[in-house]
């Protein structure tokens, strides 16, 4: 047999962000600070990564015992992610607004935190995210992951939450970061999406997904059919219709991890749709607009794909409060459209 190389020519997500492939032009702001700023993330996700695959063997699993706004347990994984990505982005100087799901207030950056001896630059961004998404599932040791949307403060603005207060369609790049067999993180800065996989060798992620493209059908449908009792009419007759589907066409598999970056990531690279609906318990759904719904609409729509509430375009959606939750639906353009 012949024997083929590994390459030496590798592409890493620095390099990729730097040289190839990247349209920053949606940011009107210099494209190093923005390179800068995803060094930062990259960091974070790496320190996280780490932290998950140890955590049944250093004592992180488990409740923190405290509730974050949501009034959800808070788990000790929670807790330290949230305070890597915090750290990390202020010391980055790149930042101007953070806000994360397991803090009630956003972060203005350059304020003199309490006990803090120094005053933190502060930069043009803003980064909304959800540290570790999936909580419910670390401990049983299934895919979690970081998700995160980056906005450019707007023209005069200093930072202020009104900067994070816009709709996704103004987002210069999001993206995110699953923790499962290999780590795996997902952006787009506005020109297409790409993949790039954690060599734990070297530290570095490694381009394995260039332009991550839906395909316009898939075959798989996921969603919390538990919550069927409560769910209104419409997506009740879709789900049946894909059950049982009329003429030659095959009924679609289910598979639904409880994990939303997993089962995004699944949609992205397989096709089909993921939903997270409106239902009679849940007014708005579950899933919150600013830190899950926008990241993963902004990636689905850049992957060729399609991103609703049911009643309109996600990114469309106009923010009123920064934890606001958002009914969801994502994935191939004809199986979405089609619902
Ligand atoms: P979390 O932010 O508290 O982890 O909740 C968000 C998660 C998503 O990852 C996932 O899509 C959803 O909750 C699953 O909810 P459910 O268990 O109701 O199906
Ligand atoms: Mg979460």
């Amino acid at each position: 047999k012949e024997y083929t190389p590994p390459s030496t020519d590798l592409i890493t997500l620095t390099r990729h962000v730097l040289n190839d492939g990247f349209n920053l032009a949606r940011s009107s702001a210099a494209s190093g600070d923005l390179t800068i700023l995803l060094a930062s993330l990259q960091t974070t996700c790496k320190f996280i990564e780490n932290n998950v695959r140890k955590a049944s063997l250093i004592n992180l699993i488990g409740q923190a015992g405290n509730q974050n706004v949501q009034g959800e347990d808070q788990k000790k994984l929670d807790v330290l992610s949230n305070e890597i990505m915090i750290n990390a982005l202020r010391a980055s100087g790149k930042v101007a607004v953070l806000v994360s799901e397991e803090d009630e207030e956003a972060i203005i950056v350059g304020e003199k935190q309490e006990g803090a001896t120094f005053e933190t630059e502060r930069g043009k961004y803003c980064v909304v995210f959800d540290p570790l998404d999936g909580s419910s599932n670390i401990d049983a040791g299934v895919n979690i992951g970081t998700i995160f949307g980056i906005y450019l403060v707007r023209d005069g603005s200093k930072g202020t939450i009104e900067d994070v207060l816009r709709p996704g369609r103004e987002m210069v790049a999001a993206g995110y970061c699953m923790y499962g067999s290999s780590a795996n993180l997902v952006l787009t800065t506005g020109n297409g999406v790409n993949g790039y996989t954690l060599d734990n060798g070297i530290g570095e992620f490694i381009l394995t997904h260039p332009n991550i493209t839906l395909p316009p059908r898939g075959k798989i449908y996921s969603i919390n059919e538990g919550n069927s009792a409560y769910y209104h009419e419409p997506v009740l007759n879709y789900l049946e219709s894909i059950k049982y589907p009329k003429g030659d066409r095959k009924p679609y598999s289910a598979r639904y991890i409880g994990s939303m970056v997993a089962d995004v990531h699944r949609t992205l690279l397989y096709g089909g749709i993921f939903g997270y609906p409106e239902d009679k318990k849940s007014k708005s759904g579950k899933l919150r607009l600013l830190y899950e719904a926008f990241p993963m609409a902004f990636l689905t729509e850049q992957a060729g794909g399609v991103a609703t509430t049911g009643r309109g375009r996600i990114l469309d959606v106009q923010p009123k409060q920064i934890h606001e939750r958002c009914p969801v639906f994502l994935g191939s353009k004809e199986d979405v459209e089609e619902l």
